[in-house]
């Protein structure tokens, strides 16, 4: 059986101001779906169709010839997990709760881990993703990745992405990075799901 996607948790439009309904096709229906489309070609008729990404991703980035099956596999999950990373009326502060404590534990205030998230999604050169994982030691730490890459390959717990790609802000904000990793912070964040998955990997 192809791989397939989820449905988009909102609509194309639900975004607007922060991101337009023009960016969210164009990255849902074309670059996301692209990936989808080219795993699916590169796995046709194999196995490999029967693992889940999470299984696949890892064995495939450990050979160098399922390099595209990688990067296409990863692109997918990725930007699943983003949509999810974003709500319409998200960003702000997160409701108190065990993540919140563990937020504040660690940088001390939430200003401060959004300064050092910004400032990590500004650093990555080039195309990638800024995260907020759960080590495997079970600490909150902002990490980058480039290109496909993804904390699971670090055997680190994801808890929140910003794909910080071109394509995923050039139509709203051209080069400016930075005013989209704010409105990212200020506008975007489903701070809900990132809690889910905290919980989920056994932070507290
Ligand atoms: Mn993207």
């Amino acid at each position: 059986m192809a791989f397939t996607l989820e449905a988009l948790p909102y609509g194309l439009e639900a975004l607007e101001p922060h991101l337009s309904a023009r960016t969210l096709d164009f990255h849902r229906n074309k670059h996301q779906q692209g990936y989808l489309n080219t795993l699916n070609t590169l796995t046709e008729g194999t196995s490999l169709q029967q693992e889940t990404l999470e299984d696949l991703i890892p064995k495939a980035f450990k050979d160098p010839a399922q390099k595209a099956i990688f990067n296409n596999a990863a692109q997918v999950w990725n930007h699943s997990f983003y949509w999810n990373s974003l709500k319409p009326g998200g960003g702000g502060d997160p409701a108190d709760g065990p993540l919140k404590k563990a937020l504040l534990q660690k940088f001390g205030s939430i200003g401060t881990f959004g300064d050092l998230f910004k400032k990590a999604a500004l650093g990555q050169f080039g195309s990638g993703w800024a995260w907020l994982v759960l080590s495997s030691t079970g600490d909150l730490e902002i990490v980058t990745t480039s290109n496909a890459e993804l904390p699971l390959l670090q055997g680190q717990k994801a808890l929140l992405t910003c794909d910080v790609w071109e394509h995923a802000y050039y139509l709203d904000y051209q080069n400016r990075r930075v005013d989209y990793a704010q409105i990212f912070l200020d506008h975007l964040i489903n701070w809900s799901f990132v809690e889910e998955n905290f919980l989920a990997g056994g932070g507290r």
